[in-house]
């Protein structure tokens, strides 16, 4: 018997407590309910650009019959453009004319007038290009 009085009890408890936690959670809900939809910054956007080493880009003007600046030096992994400000089309090549076997990377091509090449040279050391078309026309670039 006595244990029954005890549950009884607890029951009675619980459904007391219960009932008040529950009107409880009303009022408050009430309360904060306008505070409770804060609305959540966006986070900032962290920077996640790579630390690569910037590219650097030489550039190179083919006028008048040569090439401007006559020699240059880029470091490895640069990049390099050959913009042709003359009214014929031009044809940049590695040395030694005719073969052009120096260095690949400046076997470039034909240029139209007006145009611009861009290439990238990995290659180091100092290598010669003249404009195919009119060999005589040279430049140097060395990669550092
Ligand atoms: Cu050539």
């Amino acid at each position: 018997m006595k244990t029954g009085v005890i549950i009884t009890g607890l029951v009675a408890a619980a459904l007391v407590i219960g009932g008040f936690i529950i009107i409880n959670n009303k009022s408050d809900n009430n309360q904060t309910s306008t505070t409770s939809t804060t609305n959540k910054q966006p986070e900032t956007a962290t920077n996640t650009s790579e630390t690569q080493t910037p590219q650097s880009a030489s550039a190179i003007t083919y006028a008048n019959s040569s090439f401007t600046p006559s020699s240059l030096t880029v470091k490895s992994g640069d990049s390099v453009s050959i913009k042709n400000n003359s009214d014929d089309a031009i044809q940049v090549q590695s040395n030694p004319h005719p073969v052009h076997t120096d260095n690949d990377e400046l076997n470039v091509g034909v240029i139209q007038a007006g145009k611009t090449a861009t290439f990238t040279l990995t290659k180091t050391g100092t290598f010669g290009y003249h404009n195919h078309l009119n060999s005589s026309e040279t430049g140097t670039i060395t990669v550092q």
